[in-house]
């Protein structure tokens, strides 16, 4: 398979076009250099090839300057080459400037074009019956790392990685598995999904769901895989086994008006995908209960509003529309799957939806924008909170999840992305990346919801993201930056293990915590 990818280091020591040059080139010729050096990689449509899409959609974490390296430079362990040579300063610009321009014509993605970009790479019946590794296949980790778009597998117990493997462009969100841990599925922004077996460690499958992809569910049955978009507004399903696709959503209000997913997560005891709408006040609802048959299997449904009666669509994986006040970024479950909390970027306010009765029952005051995906609940004075990260402001806010009432605002030294624990350890870690101290780790007491010790495992650098162990015994912290590493802590003593390099670490997911949906991680 060929990758390519975008380089988010911007080297100094080389001279980068400047914003002045482009005006030398017209956008005309812009458009003929890009299909000259660009299109048989990226495609004649920017829509992505054996390259990535290069739309402004997809390049948002992507600053101009560090696109423009790119193109000078290219990209080591891709096979996106140099094109210093070729181009001059100012045709590098103006390609730069090309690529960040909407398309004129909002980009389509077809169920033809997404069967055509399906690959089987091992037919389900030729992977063997156990795993070709002796590590404990339930404590391997799939950590993603976004500085050279790759994943590898790390083995929990011994801390070394047991296989890398270049990934699609900007994996986001977190890796998902089967329910027994054996398979995992990755979801790429720009719209690919991927299954790689654990056991044998190779790729299974991999099909591009949509141009701009926003996150994937696994159904707690294993048979299916939703995926939510932003481009094209869709919500499509695919069968899990082979990634074929059952079912495309295209993803609107009643009214028909289109609506990008926020996000879309499976509900264990519900047997149902929820979905949350950011341009639409409405959460969906989307049953696996019911199995397609094999008349249905080879179908691909589809559905647009208007064909539902009522609130509902009889098709394979009916699509349950529950109304809002309001439209949402993002989301998360109280233990028992009866309620969604959920809020938008630029809320002050959570709303909580029943999800039985189907509407809104609580507003919840969150004095600032939450990370909901980001969330833990733990017990704390005998009852069951939540607590989670506030993307702008230096505070981690804890709510009874039962009444919805405050607990308390735990002040921290920076407002941070993520706060990550495990039923085996009484403290939750958090990082404080979001604001100027990016460097630190903050430990908190989940017993006093106090601060008991701040790490600091690169000073100076970019620090993230936790995961525990399976047994709660190890946190796995990532320092995010291009010659980044993992750093492993003991998580009772708080002192390091061990350090891996990686390239600009971001998210690590451990197989036995997420399929036990441990209550201190995501799910
Ligand atoms: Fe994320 C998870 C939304 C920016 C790294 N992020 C998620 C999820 C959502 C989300 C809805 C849960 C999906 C899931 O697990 O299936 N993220 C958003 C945003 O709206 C936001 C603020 C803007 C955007 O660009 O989309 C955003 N996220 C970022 C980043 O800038 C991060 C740090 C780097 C990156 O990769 O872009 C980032 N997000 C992550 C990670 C997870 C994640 C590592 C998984 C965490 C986990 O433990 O499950």
């Amino acid at each position: 398979m060929i990758r390519h990818s975008f380089s988010f280091l911007v080297m100094a020591a080389v001279a980068l076009p400047s914003a002045a040059g482009a005006a030398d080139v017209a956008p005309a010729a812009a458009v003929t250099l890009y299909q000259q050096h660009c299109a048989s990689c990226h495609g004649a449509d920017r829509l992505g090839g054996t390259g990535p899409a290069l739309l402004p959609e997809s390049l948002q974490r992507l600053r101009r300057d560090a696109a423009a390296t790119t193109i000078t430079l290219g990209r080591s362990a891709t096979q996106m080459p140099g094109f210093g040579d070729l181009l001059s300063p100012a045709e590098t610009t103006a390609l730069v400037e090309l690529i960040y321009q909407p398309l004129a014509e909002p980009p389509s993605w077809s169920l033809e074009q997404m069967l055509a970009s399906r690959i089987i790479h091992t037919p389900t019946a030729e992977l063997p019956a156990r795993p070709a590794h002796d590590a404990d296949p339930l404590n391997l980790f799939t950590v993603v790392e976004a500085g050279d778009q790759h994943v590898t597998i790390l083995d929990g117990d011994r801390f070394t990685p047991l296989w890398r493997f270049p990934s699609h462009y900007a994996l986001h969100g977190g890796a998902k598995y089967s329910p027994d841990g054996r398979f995992v599925y990755l979801g790429s922004r720009d719209g690919w999904v991927s299954k790689y077996d654990l056991y044998s460690l190779q790729p299974v499958a991999e099909i591009r769901a949509g141009i701009n992809l926003r996150n994937i569910a696994v159904s707690a049955d294993g048979g299916s895989v939703a995926v939510g978009n932003y481009l094209p507004p869709s919500l499509v399903i695919l069968d899990a086994h082979d990634l074929a696709p059952l079912k495309v959503v295209a993803a609107a209000d009643r009214q028909g008006k289109p609506s990008r997913i926020s996000a879309v997560y499976t509900a264990p005891p519900r047997q149902s995908f929820i979905v949350a709408l950011k341009d639409a006040a409405e959460m969906w609802e989307v049953s696996y209960r019911a199995k397609p048959d094999p008349v249905a299997r080879a179908l691909v449904h589809t559905y647009e509003p208007g064909m539902e009666e009522g609130a509902f669509d009889f098709g394979p994986f009916p699509v349950r529309r529950i109304a809002l006040d309001d439209v949402l970024d993002d989301f998360f479950f109280d233990p028992g799957y009866r309620s969604a909390i959920g809020a938008a970027r630029n809320a002050r306010n959570a709303q909580v939806i029943n999800l039985n009765v189907g509407r809104k029952v609580a507003d919840v005051a969150m004095q600032g924008m939450p990370h909901l995906a980001s969330g833990i609940t733990f017990e704390h004075e005998g009852r069951t909170v939540l607590a989670t990260p506030l993307l702008n402001e230096p505070v981690i806010a804890v709510f009874d999840i039962e009444t919805w009432a405050p607990v308390g605002r735990i002040a921290t030294g920076g407002p941070g992305f993520f706060l990550r624990s495990h039923e085996n350890t009484p403290y939750a870690w958090s990082d404080t990346s979001l604001g100027t101290a990016r460097d630190q780790i903050q430990i908190i007491d989940k017993r006093t919801l106090e601060i008991v010790r701040t790490l600091r495992p690169a000073p100076g650098r970019l620090t993230s993201h936790v995961e525990f162990s399976r047994d709660g015994r190890h946190a796995l912290v990532s320092v995010s930056e291009m010659d980044g590493e993992l750093v492993v802590y003991d998580a009772e003593r708080f002192v390091e293990v061990q350090r891996l390099p990686m390239r600009k670490p971001s998210g690590k997911y451990n197989v036995y915590n997420k399929i036990t949906l441990s209550a201190g991680t995501s799910h």
